[in-house]
């Protein structure tokens, strides 16, 4: 694995070198957690797409395993492996999978026996769907004879669901359902949900349908964000109650493993917000959200929390109580870190908003200020984030519901990710670049008056990665 490099992440999944793109084919297999990733082994870009491969027992700790899926010269994938899930089909492991020939995509299947999921048979007749459905049209573009792709599979009463992505002709994305009993021979059944193209983007990539009971979410990725709809799936038609992002900052394309104790855990990509050159020095390029725990809160919204396993990583850390922050005034934690998990409770009092400011130089030249504001926005300032011109300056931002309660922080930094879960709901996942050795301080501050940090905890987290 490529290491030495300050910016690339040690705890969460990244590619042993080279491009790393979607999540893929999650699956709790024998007791071990196993990822698939979009992956080129040829460099660091979206070239021609394979299946990598991680494996773990614990969630924290990673193995890297063969390439899993390889395009076949002659095979309906010649062009890439695109991204897919993993089902059990009574004992055997399956994947289904876009492959990419030229200007079409083309769903396939490939099996495997063996226990560790480390070889795959692919079936020799694929695609196991060779055209698209006539209604809604799908969309064509200059370079695709049809905007069809990507797989969520389950089963209900005996049949076999597959959702397939898709954008239509003249209108938004659509989540299209197919039904089976073998895996292989597939009706069209029509569109679970289409979506207006202002309001939800031309194209969904990646629809996931995921059942908490009393309430189904289904979210899609439209070349911008990730957007959810929670409501209720019933005989092929999903009926909205509402909606959202999972995350609004670098985050794309997630999917879902159902564990065998029946947690639903959900990781995305978190892409680079860097150019190609600076992604072709480094050698690599991409890397997996931490695992997020998806349920249902009492009040019928989502919640996303980090899977409680990242607690064994935690190394040395500190405690703070009821820390009263005047305005304009720094506090600096003792901790020193690029490679940390902080959680932070925060009350603003009288003032406009408090700031935690990480990845920061002795100076202040180099920071990343994660604001939370009176107008209950989340903001991570990236305006000084690095002293390198081509470092990206924009700020991203989410709005936090008001709460009576204050707000519960809870950030995720490693080496270029910083990753924030507000109130066990909202999320924000950013990159950034710092470029001084030194760029590894943590501070608080109030601006505009007097704030209260009623808890604060913070860890040194562990590397992740056996290879
Ligand atoms: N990435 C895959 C596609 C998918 C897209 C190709 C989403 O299957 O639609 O690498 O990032």
């Amino acid at each position: 694995r490529l290491g030495e490099d300050p910016h690339r992440p040690g705890y969460h999944v990244t590619p042993p070198a080279n491009w790393l793109n979607d999540p893929n084919g999650l699956v709790h297999w024998n007791g071990r957690y196993h990822v698939f990733y979009q992956y080129n082994p040829t460099g660091p870009f979206h070239g021609t797409i394979h299946w990598g491969h991680a494996v773990s027992d614990d969630l924290v700790h990673w193995e890297d395993r063969p390439v899993a899926l390889s395009p076949s010269p002659d095979g309906p994938d010649r062009d890439g492996c695109w991204s897919g899930c993993t089902v059990d089909d009574d004992g055997v492991a399956t994947i289904l999978y876009t492959g990419g020939r030229g200007t079409e995509q083309l769903p396939c299947l490939a099996t495997s026996t063996d226990e560790s999921l480390t070889s795959w048979v692919k079936d020799p007749e694929n695609p196991v769907i060779d055209e698209l459905p006539a209604e809604p049209e799908v969309l064509r573009t200059e370079d695709w004879d049809g905007e069809f792709r990507d797989h969520c599979v389950w089963r209900e009463d005996g049949v076999w669901h597959q959702l397939i992505g898709a954008g239509m002709e003249g209108g938004g994305g659509a989540a299209l359902l197919y039904v089976s009993t073998d895996l292989r021979e597939w009706t069209y059944r029509g569109p679970i949900l289409t979506g207006d193209r202002d309001s939800a983007g031309t194209v969904w990539e990646c629809p996931e349908l995921l059942n908490f009971g009393e309430r189904q979410l289904l979210h899609v990725s439209n070349y911008e964000d990730v957007m959810y709809f929670l409501g209720q799936y019933d005989d092929g038609k999903f009926t909205v109650e509402r909606r959202g992002k999972l995350d609004h900052g670098d985050f794309y394309a997630p999917q879902s493993m159902w564990t065998d104790d029946g947690r639903t855990l959900t990781w995305g990509w978190v892409q680079e917000a860097r150019d190609v050159g600076a992604q072709w020095d480094a050698g690599w390029s991409g890397s997996l959200s931490v695992p997020r725990e998806l349920t249902l809160a009492e009040d019928g919204g989502l919640r996303q929390r980090p899977a409680a396993a990242l607690t064994e990583l935690r190394g040395d850390g500190e405690h703070r109580e009821n820390l009263r922050l005047r305005a304009d005034e720094g506090r600096e934690l003792d901790v020193q870190s690029r490679q940390f998990e902080l959680k932070a409770t925060v009350r603003l009092e009288d003032a406009d908003a408090v700031e935690l400011r990480v990845l920061e130089t002795p100076d202040g030249e180099e920071q990343t200020p994660i604001r939370y504001t009176a107008a209950s926005e989340v903001v991570v300032d990236r305006t000084q984030s690095s002293t390198t011109p081509e470092a990206t300056t924009d700020s991203q931002r989410m709005t936090v519901t008001p709460y009576d309660a204050p707000l519960s922080l809870h950030v995720f930094v490693d080496g270029s990710i910083v990753e924030v879960f507000a109130n066990q709901r909202h999320c924000l996942t950013s990159r950034v670049y710092p470029e001084r050795t030194d760029a590894t301080g943590i501070s608080l501050a109030a601006t505009g008056g007097t704030a209260t940090v009623t808890g604060l905890d913070c860890w040194e987290l562990d590397s992740a990665w056996r290879s």
